[in-house]
């Protein structure tokens, strides 16, 4: 048998010290490989390169965010990366610059400038100078990513990027409520979806199943509610004390991550009333539930009591919550007639008003005259929604959700061996394909706050199991939220090939991604 040539010295390399063949350099990253794709890019000039000698330059206002660049950098360089106020002379430099970018650039857009000399991040403010960084970390090799030294030519490719967001709102939710979710699976979720510029994690906070937040006033919310076995199919348990949700606020706001909380009501409220069954209309408790059936309780509507509870979690969360929103669900409330909907939307919206939050809510909450102040997230399957269309000519704002492209628990194809698949089987292209802007033809964009890709946990357990379904499918929905429209068909080979760069970044990072064969998925 005759050997190839490439096999003979395949055979040979063990006893010979050849240099590593190319092939082994890594995949050249380009300026234009960034996820969510930039405003505009523009390649020019010489890379940068990042050495031991590297400072990174700030002014005091923006140290936080140099240090989450500096603390991103080192593990993989194994540099000091030094944070100075000024830049010492003929250094190479990293430089955030808070300030004066331009009103263009809104609070979340910056400038990316490298050259040989050293890179540039300018922006409004804080905000916008970590999205830069997050652009800067992407153009770095992929092992960047990694958590121990690795001996790699640091360099950043040449050029300029303007870039800032198309939506103000750019959401991932999490659902505690039927598999409780750590504080540190929630924190290393932020740092995953913050990559990708979102900015509000919805935290869905309450179900049949489950409470997951300490209420001071009605304390057997969390400790009955989230007690051991409160998980769909009697598995986990727990519920987030105030001090563990203030820091993951604050661990969030350090990320530029808004929290959204959401206390599902008036369905979904079963774990609530097995806690205090003075909430139900015959003041029996029910049963436990640890099964995914949905819309079988409701909040009795005719007692008064209904309304101290709902007022005081409102308080309570409200003061725990420095973000805008307060999520009041009402979804799926199929055991409470449409007449006792009203009255109880037409009571509890106000109350989200009266300790200073804006309302939020499931679609549902549109068929409410006082929803016009509020936020509707649409989770339909339809392009158009008559009584949403109706609450947005009253001025209600829209997130969108659709189930069958932005629901991260629905199984990628009928093999997914996680997930559900009531609304759609939803393959990467799925996700991408389509405009949060004029997706409803009869709600208008200038409606259209963003989009939020909410994650429920039925069937998911572990932060293995979270990766899993929302990765690569968040970096989608991240690119509708954020980058331009363009014509859509282009769009979608750039966004495949950049997301097939970006898989040694997610492996590197321990993430365990859905490796879809419709992306070409580096090595
Ligand atoms: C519908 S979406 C629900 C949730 C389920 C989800 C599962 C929505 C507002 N309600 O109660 O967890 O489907 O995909």
């Amino acid at each position: 048998m005759r050997l190839p040539l490439a096999a003979l010295l395949a055979c040979a390399l063990p006893l010979t010290a050849a240099p590593a063949p190319a092939s082994a350099a890594p995949p050249a990253v380009s300026l234009g490989s960034v996820l969510p794709a930039p405003v505009s890019v523009r390649p020019s000039g010489s890379a940068f390169r990042l050495t031991a000698g590297t400072v990174i330059a700030a002014p005091p206002a923006a140290r936080p965010v140099a240090d989450r660049l500096a603390a991103a950098l080192r593990p993989a360089t194994g540099y000091r990366l030094p944070i100075r106020a000024h830049a010492p002379a003929g250094a190479p430099v990293i430089e955030l610059s808070p300030g004066h970018a331009g009103a263009g650039l809104g609070a979340e857009g910056y400038r990316l400038s490298v050259r040989r000399s050293g890179v540039t991040v300018r922006a409004n403010g804080n905000a916008g100078l970590y999205a830069g960084v997050q652009t800067l970390r992407q153009l770095l090799p992929a092992a960047i990513d990694a958590s121990t030294p690795r001996h790699v030519r640091w360099t950043v490719p040449g050029g300029d990027i303007v870039d800032h967001p198309r939506f103000a709102y750019r959401g991932a939710m999490l659902d505690e409520a039927r598999h409780f979710h750590t504080p540190a699976e929630i924190k290393r979720y932020i740092d995953e979806i913050s990559r990708f510029k979102i900015n509000y994690l919805h935290l869905h906070l309450a179900d049949d199943q489950g409470w997951r937040i300490q209420i001071d006033s009605w304390p057997r919310l969390a400790t009955v509610g989230g007690a051991p076995g409160t998980g769909v199919d009697g598995v986990g348990g727990g519920y987030l004390t105030k001090a563990d949700y203030r820091d993951l606020v604050r661990y969030a706001a350090e990320r530029f991550v808004t929290i959204v909380p959401e206390i599902d009501m008036p369905g979904h409220v079963n774990a609530a009333q097995v806690a205090y069954p003075e909430l139900t209309c015959d003041g029996v408790a029910p049963p436990p539930r640890t099964d995914t059936e949905v819309g079988y309780s409701s909040l009795c509507i005719g007692k008064e009591i209904t309304y101290r509870f709902v007022e005081d979690v409102i308080r309570e969360l409200a003061a725990l919550t420095p973000g805008p929103y307060l999520h009041i669900g009402g979804d799926e409330a199929h055991a409470t007639t449409a007449a006792d909907y009203l009255t109880f939307e037409r009571r509890v919206l106000p109350l989200v008003r009266k300790y200073g939050k804006t309302a939020y809510g499931w679609n549902e909450i549109s068929r409410s005259p006082s929803a016009s102040d509020a936020v509707a997230q649409f989770w339909g399957l339809d392009t158009s929604d008559p009584a949403l269309a109706a609450a947005v000519a009253g001025g209600t704002k829209v997130v969108m959700s659709p189930a069958n492209r932005a629901y991260l628990d629905m199984k990628y194809d009928p093999s997914t061996p996680l997930g559900l698949s009531w609304a759609a089987y939803i393959e990467v292209q799925d996700a991408y394909g389509w405009d949060p802007g004029t997706r409803l033809t009869d709600v208008p964009e200038s409606a259209v706050l963003g989009v939020e890709a909410p994650l429920w946990s039925e069937t998911l357990r572990s932060i293995d199991d979270i990766e899993f379904m929302a990765f690569p499918r968040l970096a989608a929905i991240a690119e509708l939220g954020w980058s331009p429209t363009r014509s859509l068909p282009g769009d979608w080979e750039s966004f495949r090939a950049r997301l097939g760069a970006y898989g040694p970044r997610w492996a590197h990072q321990g993430v365990d991604f859905y490796r879809s064969p419709q992306i070409p998925w580096a090595d």
